[in-house]
């Protein structure tokens, strides 16, 4: 496995416990000022750390944090799991009285409430850090401040460093969250080298290998709920669990499009794992056949009809009022292209797999109904990879997100 988790692009190489930092050779933290190399190379392990929490913290943010002093590391922690110990203060405790003068990397400004932890703030200053540096800003207007108050108490802080839309490639569902709109909104997609979903005339084909696949059973772990369309449900009857090396800490509730009302309690998603949860999306008048049909499995969610398919947009407000912050949409194509077209796509996982279909396919961005080649064209613009691409096996997986 190449790795588990996805690189922002920093330039500097993982800098652990038994290796000093290396020089930056590129990428966004290289162009923070008032950052050394020593500086990134912790920043970067902390970016790291954070990620073991995937699947685990959300809705919290994935958050690192390492202590060091003269270029080596003291002690390093992730925030590891929802409701536990932030990161720093996770850090701190393995120290005890040794981390007085040294400095702490954190991903996130540490935290100045008190929630279901005491402050990262004062933690911080009781331990005698003497200087704190950190990537992103605390969103959250109670949790944020913990930097201006740490400096206004005397230690050297800096932070936060680089731009928002680079922290928010890292945490997205949790910078979405504090935007406060609609569900977190990701797309995966795999495609052949010619940019094809399928080979055409109705087949199906398995495009990636096994490796990618686990991949998206991890993905699925850190997403609130997993959405699929008509089609895919009917053809694959997929159980829509997160079966990967994360298990997730709340399984990610199956949501199944059935505008006109065909599913029943047979359905994979609906029965073992994740079915308690299971939601059922329908245009209001079939809804309640649905319901007597599914026998309690599930909840069915009356949708508005819009052109061809529900509103999905009414679909993601119907989400969110049920507590869903962030979605996983696994296909089909034509979910893909309609999701597309309504704006409520904000990051593609794209996995290419090298081969090739050879004519006739199914792309994998057409026009939805009524649309013309410009405007998915424009659809695009001020899209960006943020992340590195990933390998997995003969597959490579990139990250795209909207912009601004
Ligand atoms: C930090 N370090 O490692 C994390 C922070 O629910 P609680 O009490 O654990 O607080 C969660 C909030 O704290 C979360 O929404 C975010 O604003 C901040 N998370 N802060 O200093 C951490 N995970
Ligand atoms: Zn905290």
């Amino acid at each position: 496995m190449e790795s588990d988790h996805y690189i922002v692009k920093t330039g500097a190489k993982r800098s652990g416990p038994d290796a000093s930092p290396v020089e930056c050779r590129g990428g966004s933290l290289c162009r923070l000022p008032g950052l050394d190399a020593v500086d990134r190379g912790f920043l970067t392990r902390a970016i790291e750390l954070g990620r073991e929490g995937w699947g685990r913290v959300h809705p919290n943010p994935m958050v690192g944090a390492v202590v060091a002093r003269g270029g080596v590391t003291l002690a390093e922690a992730p925030h590891a799991e929802f409701g536990g110990p932030h990161a720093e203060a996770a850090a701190l405790a393995a120290l005890g009285g040794r981390a007085r003068g040294a400095t702490l990397y954190s991903s996130l400004e540490p935290c100045a409430h008190s929630g279901k932890t005491p402050p990262c703030a004062e933690a911080i200053r009781g331990a005698g850090i003497a200087r704190v540096v950190y990537w992103a800003a605390e969103p959250g207007a109670e949790e944020g401040g913990g930097g201006e108050w740490l400096r206004r108490r005397g230690v050297h802080v800096v932070g936060p460093c680089g731009e928002r839309a680079d922290w928010a490639a890292e945490n997205p569902a949790f910078f979405h969250a504090a935007a406060g709109e609609r569900p977190y909104v990701a797309l995966k997609l795999a495609v052949s080298m010619d940019g094809c979903i399928a080979p055409g005339g109705g087949r199906r084909a398995w495009l990636t290998g096994p490796e990618a696949r686990s991949e998206v059973h991890r993905l699925r772990a850190g997403f609130d709920a997993i959405l699929v369309g008509t089609r895919t449900w009917k053809a694959d009857d997929p159980m829509l669990t997160a079966r990967g090396a994360v298990t997730p800490r709340v399984p990610p509730v199956p949501v199944l499009l059935d505008r006109r009302g065909e599913a029943d309690a047979s359905l994979r998603a609906l029965r073992s794992g994740g079915g308690a949860g299971a939601i059922v999306a329908t245009a209001p008048g079939v809804g309640g056949r649905v319901e007597a049909r599914l026998g309690g499995r599930g909840e069915v969610v009356g949708v508005p009809v819009a052109g061809f398919g529900l509103d999905l947009a009414a679909l993601m407000a119907a989400l969110a009022a049920r507590g869903v912050g962030s979605v996983f949409c696994e296909g089909g194509g034509i979910l893909a292209a309609s999701l597309l077209a309504g704006g409520l796509v904000d990051r593609v996982y794209l996995f290419v797999a090298p081969l090739v279909v050879g004519g006739g396919g199914v792309a994998a961005f057409p026009p939805a109904p009524g649309e013309r080649p410009e405007d998915v064209r424009a659809r695009f613009e001020g899209w960006q990879t943020r992340l590195d691409p990933v390998r997995f096996g003969n597959d490579t997986l990139i990250v795209m997100d909207r912009g601004g």
